[in-house]
């Protein structure tokens, strides 16, 4: 957990010029000083998925320390996200080798959701958008020998310690880590 965090931290680093969260701190609007994460909304049939992502905002809200997480009752703005769908969809297809029919090698599951991230004290949005993120799955028991990069980082299989797992499951994980990245980096950036 703590490496899977660290090279989170690292990949936002290498795709972004300066380096994570902390650089953007300082462009936050400055009468907002305290957020409020709003349970999160599952619109989708897949379980867990919104104590999931709403636990790991939480924890990066905190850790990284961007505002002070409060109760919303005396927080100066509201994070309010909607999960509006999840979704499995062929990502590559082959000719099967045993039968006439063609097979799925690689699905994509995105989680689409709607962030709004709302000023309490001037009573409007600060920013409303819809985001989504993936990951990545094969017909495999495990996606340490897929031959897919299933969390999108360029790292495949034994060069990745994130990838064990079952497929589905591990695939909607990488996204729901991904789409947590997104948010933070949505509030992060907003100003
Ligand atoms: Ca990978
Ligand atoms: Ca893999």
């Amino acid at each position: 957990m703590v490496l899977r965090k660290f090279k989170l931290i690292l990949l936002v680093c290498a795709f972004s010029f300066s380096c994570g969260y902390y650089s953007l701190k300082g462009s936050l609007p400055p009468h907002i000083k305290s957020i409020s994460l709003s349970p999160v909304i599952n619109e989708s049939a897949e379980f867990g998925v919104s104590e999931n992502l709403e636990t790991k905002i939480n924890e990066i809200l905190i850790s990284e320390n961007i505002l002070e997480v409060t109760g919303e009752d005396i927080a100066d703005s509201r994070l309010n996200i909607t999960i509006t769908s999840i979704r499995d969809q062929p990502y590559t297809i082959s000719a099967s080798s045993t039968s006439s029919y063609e097979q799925v090698d690689e699905w994509r599951i995105t989680l689409s959701a709607n962030v709004v991230w709302y000023d309490i004290t001037r009573d409007v949005p600060l920013f409303d958008k819809r985001l989504s993120e993936w990951g990545a799955y094969g017909t495999g028991l495990d996606i340490h020998s897929d031959k897919i990069d299933n969390d999108n980082d360029g790292f495949i299989d034994e060069e990745d310690d994130d990838e064990f797992g079952s497929p589905r499951e591990s695939a909607l994980e990488f996204a729901i880590i991904k789409l947590t990245e997104k948010v933070i980096t949505e509030v992060t950036s907003t100003w």
